[in-house]
């Protein structure tokens, strides 16, 4: 019998790919996502019977619940929650960002992800199920204009490591993800839609490809039920960490 995967943000990048890798690998696929003809296309592709778009904004607590509440039999037994759903806006310096990005990342990457992995922890629990959340390299390691961002990530990381304690003995599997440079529509996110931008970022990096995260995401699914992957960061080889900057006077 097939497993059920719920992926938010499942619109484009890591979840669109998560998507298609999970279906090809035999399991259900909730995909949540705002953009309803994404999710459609989807479903076009993968087949109705194997996945199910649930059309809602993340930050949207009462659009979440009533969307899940609705969701037909064959996918409303959830065995894995998949917290791709976040953004970064912006690279400015901290004196210079715009406010409401910071709030918009942290209502989307903290409150939302909370929000929506509390609601659904009954099910986990019931099911013996995995919560896989997508942390980032930022989480552990700061860079200029990473301010808000990197402390959204660090919190997925933590509320990781924390769940795993909360759900110790119930048999339910955290994991924390931590990809750096990835090639997706995030970037053009972060821009704020600034093509040059987004092939700067890219040119001659060979960064990491969604379908990279896809195939962490499906190993860390697929090991034996009594071995959780605390955390996972990856990097495409071309990208390292800096030295430390010296100010001098
Ligand atoms: C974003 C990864 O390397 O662009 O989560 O900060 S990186």
């Amino acid at each position: 019998m097939s497993k059920t995967a719920l992926i938010t943000g499942a619109t484009a990048g890591f979840g669109a790919a998560t998507a298609r890798l999970f279906v090809q690998n035999g399991w259900k696929v909730v995909a949540t996502g705002r953009r309803s003809d994404r999710l459609q296309k989807l479903v076009d592709e993968l087949g109705a019977d194997n996945v199910f778009p649930a059309v809602f904004d993340i930050r949207d607590e009462s659009a979440m619940k009533a969307a899940l509440a609705a969701l037909p039999p064959a996918f409303s037994e959830i065995d894995l929650l998949i917290n791709n759903a976040g953004l970064a806006l912006g690279t400015k310096a901290a004196p210079d960002i715009q406010l409401d990005d910071w709030r918009t990342m942290i209502d989307t990457n903290v409150t939302a992800l909370a929000v929506i992995t509390q609601h659904l922890l009954p099910k986990l629990i019931e099911r013996r199920g995995m919560i896989i959340n997508l942390s980032s390299v930022a989480s552990h390691w700061p860079y200029p204009g990473g301010n808000c961002y990197g402390g959204t990530k660090a919190f997925v990381r933590q509320f990781s490591y924390g769940l795993r304690c909360d759900l110790h003995g119930t048999g339910v599997r955290v994991t924390s993800i931590e990809p750096g440079l990835c090639e997706s529509e995030f970037t053009l996110v972060r821009t704020k839609g600034d093509q040059k931008a987004y092939d700067d970022a890219y040119k001659g990096a060979k960064a990491l490809q969604p379908e990279d995260i896809a195939d962490t995401l499906l190993w860390v699914a697929s090991q034996p039920t009594h071995v959780n992957i605390n955390s996972l960061e990856l990097m495409p080889v071309s990208q390292t960490w800096n030295p430390f900057r010296i100010y001098r006077d």
